[in-house]
């Protein structure tokens, strides 16, 4: 068994749904916990809506890749369509951390690469691992968030 924790966002259309969607196909009947919703400001240079963002924590047997392909399967569901990298998206999924994980190949960088530059996984991943988000990694990061509240109260 391991702990995995995944970053899910969106900035179109029903996002509370859209998250509760990703909640739903990542953390299947496995034991997870969530931590609040928070909207950000958008990174990465393209001009687009706000997003929300929450970290998802999942107990799980599965793998790492099999983690990936439940990801993508989410994003599926949530129709999400890529036009722009870095673009507005129904639903984005992305692995953050997998305690004891390290893997880097074609398809999965477990660490996520951009982690620690970004304050919409740092801080909601802190109200649940807070030894995984020290002081001064969080004084480095960027970007504007603020909370909304618990995904049960946004839907
Ligand atoms: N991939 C490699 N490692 C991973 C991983 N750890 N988790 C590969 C998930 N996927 C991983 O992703 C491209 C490829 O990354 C996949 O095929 C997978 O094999 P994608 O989801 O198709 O494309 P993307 O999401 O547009 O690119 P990317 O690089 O995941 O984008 P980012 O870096 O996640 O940025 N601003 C705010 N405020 N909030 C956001 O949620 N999200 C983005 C997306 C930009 N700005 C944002 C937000
Ligand atoms: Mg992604």
């Amino acid at each position: 068994m391991t702990r995995a924790y995944f970053s899910l966002g969106t900035n179109l259309g029903c996002r509370a749904l859209y998250l509760s969607l990703g909640v739903r196909m990542m953390s299947l009947n496995e034991v997870s916990r969530t931590s609040r919703v928070y909207r950000s400001a958008p990174v990465g240079g393209v001009a687009q809506d706000d997003f929300w963002n929450l970290i998802l924590e999942v107990d799980t047997l599965a793998t790492p890749h099999e983690l990936l392909a439940r990801a993508q399967a989410a994003e599926v569901a949530a129709q999400r369509t890529r036009e722009v990298r870095w673009g507005p998206r129904t639903l984005d999924v992305d692995i953050v951390w997998i305690d004891g994980v390290v893997c880097d190949d074609d398809e999965l960088t477990v660490p996520h690469p951009r982690m620690y530059e970004r304050n919409f996984v740092l801080v909601p991943l802190r109200e649940l691992r807070e030894d995984l988000v020290e002081n001064d990694v969080l004084a480095d990061a960027d970007g504007v968030v603020s909370v909304l509240g618990t995904l049960e109260t946004l839907l």
